[in-house]
């Protein structure tokens, strides 16, 4: 357990109705003693009661009342970070929160950095990793289906599976340790046996990878990058899509130098999407810059929209933006259409086997073909939405990809019937990559990195 003791303040900063100040550590309940009067004459008892809530006042050193206030105890280990806490409820105002604050911290209390009072509740082995990154998701859930999906993994859903995974690799070492103690290589158990069972791992990895990847997809939505020719409508297409006037619309080519960001929700799947600049050879100044940046939009978007002017025909540029695009889940917009009365047997014939959505960012015509082309790409291109138990982080993806790379390798070293103590030590090696996901084996540059993602009081 931590020796210091901090405080924050846990609700959103500025006037509202009230303010919680959380205070977590060992010398809560001694300040809380000093800075906390009971109102109604009562007398504030020596010992008090876990989970109790008591209405008072916070008094200054010099008697002056500051705030009136409820103060909530949790004893240690009932409580967020197992240390004990206490939480006061002020009048929202800033001068009575800076006020407590202050008073807490000329009582030796400090103030608490991003996501302490979660480290704490980590560290204090309250909860895993899996579980204190789900925390995060729930506070910024935008959606129905984002918040679900945080909160089976607040509760366990990915931890229980990622258990299962280690108690099987663990199981499979004990398998080949065995085999050490009584020979060289695989000659008393069956290779064949061996081999199953790194296959099952290797099988339930692949399946969480996958449904990991979409409950990623709901709780941190998906980036779409429009792109295309100046002038072809692709801020047009934002502002429709995101029903505001976010980004500037003008027939003068080249209007749009930098990103716009919105984001979208369709089927209770959020949608990041981003308008970029117009895409064309020769570009100087800010405009290259803008240019240059939207091409790098197109490798980091999962999904690109490539938006053409249906009244001309095709061009060597738009030629060249649609061969970039084709190496991601790609629909192409045919903007315009109400401009557009001869085209469509020339597009058809063109774009035969692709997804395009004829339309028309000045009339609205078209937009619901393009809701469904975006859901029917998501689902056959970056992955299938099945109502998934947990999400996983980028982080945990790839310490996931490191243990199926090297359970990959101690297969084919099993069928080669490689020496036993090799195998043995990459099977603990892929067992160290797993614990990085729970959080049993991390380094402390990692810890500071999950937890500065927090807010202040979390
Ligand atoms: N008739 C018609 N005009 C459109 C349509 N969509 C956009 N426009 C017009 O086309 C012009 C360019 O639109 P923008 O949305 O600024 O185009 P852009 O692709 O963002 O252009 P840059 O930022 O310069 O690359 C504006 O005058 C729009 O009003 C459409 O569907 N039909
Ligand atoms: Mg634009």
């Amino acid at each position: 357990m931590e020796k210091d003791t901090i405080c924050a303040l846990s609700t959103p900063y500025g006037v509202s109705g009230i303010g919680i100040i959380r205070i977590s550590g060992p010398d809560t309940l001694s300040v809380i003693n000093k800075i906390f009067k009971p109102g109604r004459k009562r007398k504030l008892e020596k010992i008090w009661k876990t989970h109790t809530v008591r209405y008072g006042y916070i008094v200054e050193e010099k008697g002056k009342v500051i705030d009136e206030v409820l103060v909530t105890i949790m004893k240690s280990p009932l409580s967020y970070t197992r240390e004990d806490m206490a939480e006061i409820g002020c009048h929202g105002g800033l001068a009575a929160i800076k006020a407590v604050l202050s008073l807490c911290i000329r009582n030796g209390v400090r103030l608490a950095q991003p996501g302490e009072f979660t480290k704490r509740a980590f560290l204090n082995g309250r909860i895993d990793l899996t579980q204190a990154e789900s925390i995060v998701e729930i506070i910024n859930s935008k959606t129905e289906k984002s918040l679900e999906v945080s909160v089976k993994q607040l509760t366990g859903s990915l931890s229980r599976k990622i258990a299962v995974l280690r108690n099987q690799l663990i199981n499979i070492m004990a398998l080949v340790n065995y085999e050490i103690d009584f020979s060289e290589d695989f000659e008393n158990i069956s290779v064949s046996n061996i081999a199953e069972k790194i296959d099952t791992v290797i099988n339930e990895i692949k399946g969480i990878l996958g449904e990991g990847q979409s409950g990623r997809v709901l709780t941190e939505g998906v980036k779409i990058a429009i792109v295309g020719k100046p002038n072809v409508g692709k801020s047009s297409l934002l502002n429709l899509l995101v029903e505001e006037d976010r980004a500037i619309v003008s027939d003068i080519p080249g209007t749009t130098r930098d990103f716009v960001e919105g984001t979208i929700c369709i089927n209770g799947i959020p949608f990041t999407i981003v308008d970029t600049a117009g895409i064309r050879n020769h570009a100087v100044g800010i405009e290259k810059i803008g240019v240059e940046r939207a091409v790098k939009w197109m490798e980091k978007a999962e999904m690109i929209i490539v938006v053409l002017d249906s009244s001309s025909e095709l061009d060597f540029l738009d030629c060249q933006i649609l061969s970039r695009a084709k190496s991601k889940p790609h629909i192409i917009v045919l903007n315009k259409w109400d401009l557009n009365d001869k085209n469509e047997k020339y597009f058809d014939e063109i774009f035969m086997g692709e997804t395009i959505v004829k339309m028309s960012c000045l009339t609205g015509e078209g937009l619901k073909q393009l809701h469904a082309a975006i859901i029917e790409k998501l689902n056959n291109g970056v992955c299938e939405i099945n109502n998934p138990e947990f999400f996983l982080s980028i982080r945990q993806q790839s310490c996931l990809e490191k243990t199926l790379n090297i359970l990959e390798e101690i297969q084919t070293l099993v069928k080669k019937k490689t020496s036993c103590d090799i195998t043995a030590e990459m099977i603990r090696f892929s067992i160290v990559h797993l614990d990085e996901i729970s959080g049993r084996n991390i380094s402390e540059e990692t810890l500071e990195e999950i937890f500065s993602r927090f807010c202040v009081g979390k």
